[in-house]
């Protein structure tokens, strides 16, 4: 069976079938201009209906769990053998790119219908899921899919609400899933050998090397905070400058702090910090504000960093606030350490990578995928994907079908050497 492979241009023809698909997918969204697709969301239904076509096309068994993942089996040699999962999300940020993702899955797709073509088994089954939430944009909680998946659901997260005051629970009934059965969504440990996701890169690295693939090593450690600086609100044109509890001073030096700090020598290029939402409350134009809420996203390859990092902003905070007679508070919503990946996995996704591709890298993620649910369950491994001048999150992601071809060729080949001598 070793002897069997991909030609680049068969390859090239299964990119264009993924590509094509991602534009379909890319045109579902509760935006006409923008795509965002938020988990339980109509067009979230509307994705599954679609994907799971596309996996019986390609000889799978189908069904959704019931914390709505999409999920597909490709049989064994033998029924009921464990699998190789290969997986990633579909759901998305707001003004989101077509391929953060969705890639994954429609490549892991392809490459099972490839196997069906060819009516070719191995001694393993091969599963592909499409994660239902991993973006976490809608309840605030990353990763919900694969966290079903391995059972690591917590019942509170039930009873939290969107931003349209809609529960969890009520989303989940909404969508026609029974929130108390969350549990049955998970899988046993021995159910996967191995999860393999393919990912766009969503950085600048393989664009500067001028590489199509490369071999992941890890993911960042991530802490996502809540903040809150609260003064007190008052007259715009009556209350003198000493008198006021001026939360937007205490946050701008602080943010000057958090600026500074960074870039200190022992934080240099070591960590990355984030403020992406922020609400300042009443909002109005003549009122001194109340109150201003915004969130933190800290990530570091290095925990203790990481935890440094953070403990010294926090300190700084409680202290200006004081100096400005506000008060500073916040809630830690989510935190994940850096996570290693399976190292014979990576020497062979190595070797079979530079099989194609005579050079490549190996790098560490930024951003957090659901391979991080997985890595402490099974051998898991990760390959980027190279993306233009390495944007994502934006409406101008953008991917080669030639470096998709290339990726679809190594997952192939990687999936039929494995099942020679891995197992
Ligand atoms: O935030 C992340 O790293 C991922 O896109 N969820
Ligand atoms: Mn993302
Ligand atoms: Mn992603």
């Amino acid at each position: 069976m070793n002897k069997i492979l991909i030609t680049f241009d068969e390859a090239k023809k299964m990119a264009k079938s993924v590509m094509k698909r991602c534009n379909i997918l890319g045109k579902i969204s509760e935006n006409k201009n923008i795509i965002t697709r938020l988990y339980l969301s109509k067009e979230h239904k509307h994705v599954n209906i679609i994907v799971e076509k596309w996996m019986q096309k390609a000889g799978m068994k189908t069904w959704q769990d019931e914390v709505g993942n999409i999920c597909g089996r490709y049989e064994g040699n033998t029924l009921n053998s464990s699998a190789i999962l290969m997986a990633s999300h579909l759901d998305t940020v707001k003004n989101a790119g077509k391929y953060d993702g969705i890639l994954g899955v429609l490549s892991s797709i392809e490459i099972v219908h490839w196997f069906h073509k060819k009516n070719l088994r191995f001694n393993f089954a091969i599963e592909v899921i499409g994660f239902a939430d991993e973006e976490g944009v809608r309840f605030g909680i990353p990763f919900l899919g694969s966290k079903g998946i391995i059972g690591e659901w917590i019942k509170d997260w039930l009873n939290i609400i969107d931003n349209k005051g809609i529960s969890l629970k009520r989303a989940m009934e909404g969508f026609g899933l029974n929130p108390n059965f969350f549990n049955k969504a998970s899988r046993a440990k021995d159910d996967f050998i191995t999860y393999l996701e393919l990912h766009i890169e969503q950085g600048p690295y393989l664009y500067l090397e001028k590489l199509p693939l490369a071999v992941v090593k890890g993911i960042n450690g991530m802490y996502h905070l809540e903040c809150k600086f609260i003064g007190e609100s008052g007259h715009a044109g009556t209350v003198p400058m000493s008198c006021r509890k001026d939360v937007f001073f205490a946050f701008s030096e602080w943010l000057m702090f958090l600026r500074k700090n960074i870039q200190k020598e022992k934080y240099s290029k070591k960590i990355v910090s984030t403020i992406g939402k922020f609400n300042c409350f009443p909002n109005v134009t003549n009122v001194i504000p109340e109150s201003i809420v915004f969130s933190l996203d800290l990530r570091s390859i290095d925990n203790i960093i990481l935890d440094n990092f953070l403990e010294e902003i926090l300190n700084y905070a409680k202290k200006i606030s004081y100096f400005y007679k506000t008060t500073f508070i916040y809630k830690k919503k989510y935190h994940s350490f850096s996570v290693f990946f399976d190292e014979k996995l990576q020497e062979i996704l190595l070797k079979t990578i530079k099989y194609f591709q005579k050079r490549t890298i190996e790098i560490y993620s930024g951003a957090g995928h659901d391979a991080i649910s997985f890595a402490k369950r099974c051998p898991t491994g990760m390959i980027f994907i190279r993306c233009k001048k390495g944007i994502s999150h934006n409406p101008n992601e953008s991917v080669l079908d030639t470096d998709v071809a290339l990726s679809l060729q190594v997952f192939i080949k990687f999936i039929i050497n494995i099942n020679q001598n891995f197992l």
